[in-house]
């Protein structure tokens, strides 16, 4: 079990970016704590003075004297796979530190998501998805439940 709490609203994209890396990595989180966006809870100040960036998901590592605070889900995701992942580097998440090409192919990849396709599909699920299914007082609000 990893002393790390997660604070997440699991309907959305970016900590459900983590949750997958969570899951591929078979990693126990000691605490889960769901911040509902919706209800703009992340902009709360007890949540702000966690993570001034206001935003989810973001993680406390208690593995650590004083704890990591981190912030960004691709960040944190590269974290946990390098601290709790495999040290076997055909099992692992990440690149052989030691192949210049798999690294070399593993940005590639990583930069082609964050700037070529994130770019785009993440305004079309907020617009799309996020503003009318789950921001209740959004003008065209729809059926929250679809989400
Ligand atoms: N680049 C950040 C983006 C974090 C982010 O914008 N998260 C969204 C949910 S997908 C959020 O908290 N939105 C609420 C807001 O920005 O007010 C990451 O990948 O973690």
């Amino acid at each position: 079990m990893s002393q790390i709490t997660l604070f997440t609203d699991s309907r959305v994209p970016c900590p459900q970016r983590l949750l997958l890396t969570i899951h591929e990595l078979g990693l126990q989180i000691k605490d889960i704590r769901e911040v509902d966006i919706s209800k703009f809870e992340h902009k709360r100040p007890e949540i702000l003075e966690l993570n001034p960036f206001g935003a989810v998901p973001f993680i406390r590592d208690e593995t650590y004297d004083p704890p990591l605070m981190l912030a960004e889900s691709r960040a944190i995701a590269r974290y946990l796979a390098q601290a709790y992942g495999s040290k076997d580097v055909s099992a692992s998440l990440l690149p052989d530190p030691n192949d210049i090409v798999a690294i070399a192919k593993f940005e590639e990849a990583a930069s082609i998501e964050l700037t070529s396709f994130d770019a785009v599909a993440n305004q079309l699920v907020f617009e799309e998805l996020f503003k009318p299914y789950v921001l209740s007082d959004y003008p065209h609000s729809k059926n929250r439940d679809l989400i």
